[in-house]
């Protein structure tokens, strides 16, 4: 058995994926399930890039640290690749030990062979920020974070010779003219990257900490691009002493890297080259799709109209959702989509052409014979354009996805359910059934029309594998074999259950529609601040301020609530009482940061329980519009215990 080992991009944990990088991940788990039902020995790797500035900057926004940022990013990209059935056999992350170690040896191997130098690069200089800008990045000359003047100045940083190696990849290029999936992004690889010249590439960065230490000269992380792309070999075994797996023995090199058209560049001139340093042999292809575009505009968080596959799956189901984006995509082009239009072809395509087929053929096969299905011999000359546009669909759906045209395989085989419909149209069954002698015939009919879904579903499994599953069962029959699927009747007899499976009930696009406004109007509500709290409080007396009582008091003792992210436990003194304090700060100090501090207390406020701790007391905090938090405190040292007013 042949193996094919294939590979998604691995998405960034600096957000929560929309359905753009859900589509690759879909898309990739076709072609594994395809290839796995053509007799393929599949190894299916797909997981996350976790380092890099972005991500530190996130996490710090967030107030966590960037492990406990990228683990939870990384949970929710799990949880929605396993929502929409990726059936990957390894999830990698590049924050797992053994890939860090890889990559820490993979850099130190290129060092010590001359691939990496140590060098310098001139660029612009923000002290404040402590951050290096290009001279395009400046914005009027000045830094583009804080806007102050920047210097002229030198960074220490590792090279990669780049250029050493061009000439090799031009000539895998000619030797290897499928390498690069579509052609036409070959040319724009060749023209605008390699025949004007490779440049030395950065491959260390030291202006900020979260990425993965270079062995030799810890100032240093090794590129975040170096880092992601080894990650298709040290997730599969490889090992930079030379001491790699079995299984990388076996799988290396990768079949089949899937990826965006942005990031093809990586994939098709760093990556072989890297690998070429290493001594390995290149990939054997690289597939750059397209991107998946929303009609009528961007996706954007601020009009709250981002599109996610949880919300797709909520409203339509798992298939629907991956038959909807792998038809929204063409093979060489970009796709697009909205929630009107996915509406549109569940009810066109699959509650009309597919659901209504097998419920119609279900329900006549009950209603003529009890449900049993059975060939009684009675063809037709009308039959033969039915059979031979069913059994020379397999071929031509292996055609299509020769090159991962998914879009138009799953044309040819909705082209199946479409001709069997008409099938039914030319053969009127409930005319037949009119006649007592006509019933061999009727029976015929039904088969035919049986063996043609249960072909038809057999080759839509790698694409929506519930689906063929529970449209199968409807007729009692297993879904066939790949290598059965050329010929016409491949069963004798089958009863069909008597109340078939709905596959796909049609949508009232208004009744849907209403729903998915709702949904994006309460999130925008969500995401923006609320009016309400920003409105002026109505006037008091100073009795009524009186009745508050604020006093100093000093942090002696922090430490983090167990169980949850936001609350800190503070011990805090006021003179000679102790008192235990919880507030709702977690996400903007660290416990070490306030101990021994002076904070305002609001020391008459009864007692409440918070997560099981007695809270005595409120710390006195300012908040701005975007929820950055800062606790008050006294102008000058001035003892704890005392009042304020
Ligand atoms: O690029 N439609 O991660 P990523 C279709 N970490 N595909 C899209 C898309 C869209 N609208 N937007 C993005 C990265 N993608 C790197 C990869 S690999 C060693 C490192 C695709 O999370 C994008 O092209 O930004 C990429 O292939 C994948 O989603 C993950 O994107």
């Amino acid at each position: 058995m042949d193996k094919f080992y294939l590979t998604t991009a691995i998405a960034y944990t600096s957000a929560k994926p929309h359905i753009g990088n859900t589509y690759e991940a879909i898309l990739a788990d076709s072609i594994a399930r395809f290839k796995r039902k053509q007799g393929y020995d599949v190894f299916f790797q797909t997981g996350t890039d976790e380092h890099g500035q972005k991500i530190e900057e996130k996490a710090k926004a967030a107030g966590k640290t960037p492990k406990e940022y990228v683990d939870e990013v990384a949970a929710e990209i799990k949880r929605l690749w396993d929502l929409v059935g990726v059936s990957y056999d390894k999830f990698i992350r590049t924050t797992d030990l053994e890939h860090e170690k890889q990559v820490a040896k993979i850099f130190e191997k290129l060092y010590k062979q001359g691939d990496i130098y140590k060098g310098s690069y001139e660029g612009w200089y923000c002290t404040p920020c402590e951050s290096f800008w290009t001279e395009s990045q400046l914005v009027d000359g000045k830094c583009p974070d804080c806007g102050r003047p920047v210097k002229k100045a030198q960074e220490e940083a590792y090279f990669f010779k780049m250029s050493k190696y061009a000439d090799r990849l031009l000539k895998y290029y000619e030797e290897h003219p499928e390498f690069i999936l579509p052609v036409a992004r070959k040319n724009e690889m060749v023209n605008n990257f390699l025949k004007p010249g490779l440049q030395d590439l950065c491959v260390s960065r030291s202006s900020f900490k979260w990425g993965i230490p270079v062995g030799f000269d810890a100032k240093h992380v090794v590129y975040v691009w170096l880092d992601a792309l080894t990650n298709y070999i040290t997730g599969i075994g490889y090992d930079a002493d030379g001491n790699s797996t079995e299984q990388f023995d076996k799988l290396w090199p990768a079949d089949l890297h899937v990826i965006g058209k942005d990031i093809i560049r990586f994939h098709v001139i760093y990556w072989p080259i890297f690998l070429m340093a290493l001594g390995l042999p290149l990939p054997k292809q690289v597939y750059g799709h397209g991107w998946l575009l929303q009609d009528g505009g961007k996706m954007s968080k601020s009009k709250g109209n981002v599109i996610y596959a949880d919300d797709l799956v909520e409203f339509f189901g798992r298939d629907a959702v991956r038959y909807y984006v792998l038809t929204a995509m063409p093979q060489s082009s970009d796709g697009l989509i909205s929630w009107e239009s996915i509406i549109e072809k569940v009810n066109a395509d699959l509650a009309n052409v597919l659901g209504n087929l097998v419920n119609r053929t279900v329900a006549m096969s009950n209603k003529y014979f009890g449900g049993k299905v059975e060939d009684k011999g009675a063809a037709e000359d009308i039959d033969n354009d039915l059979k031979s546009v069913v059994s020379s669909a397999y071929k031509k759906v292996c055609d299509c996805m020769k090159d991962y045209s998914v879009s138009d395989a799953l044309e040819e085989i909705f082209t199946v359910f479409r001709r069997a419909n008409k099938y039914i149209d030319e053969t009127a069954p409930w005319v037949l059934a009119k006649d007592e002698k006509n019933s061999s015939r009727l029976a015929t009919v039904l088969y035919n029309l049986t063996e043609s879904i249960i072909i038809g579903l057999s080759l839509l499994y790698p694409f929506m594998p519930e689906t063929a599953e529970k449209g199968a069962a409807n007729f009692g029959l297993p879904l066939r074999d790949f290598s059965d699927l050329d010929k016409f009747g491949g069963f004798t007899e089958t009863q069909v259950k008597e109340t078939p499976e709905i596959l796909f009930a049609r949508l009232d696009q208004k009744v849907v529609m209403e729903k998915v406004d709702k949904m994006h109007a309460e999130r925008v509500a969500k995401e923006t601040p609320k009016t309400e709290e920003k409105k002026d409080k109505p006037m008091i007396d100073i009795e009524d301020f009186e009745k508050v009582q604020l006093k100093v008091a000093k942090v002696v003792a922090c430490e983090k609530v167990e169980k949850s992210k936001k609350l800190l436990k503070l011990t805090v003194k006021l003179g000679n009482e102790t008192r235990t304090v919880v507030s709702g700060i977690a996400q903007h100090y660290a416990p070490e940061d306030l101990i021994g501090k002076k904070l305002v207390l609001v020391a008459n406020l009864k007692p409440a329980k918070l997560c099981g701790i007695e809270s005595q007391g409120m710390i006195v905090c300012a908040e701005n519009e975007q929820g950055k938090i800062a606790y008050l405190t006294p102008e000058q040292d001035i003892e704890d215990g005392s009042e304020i007013f």
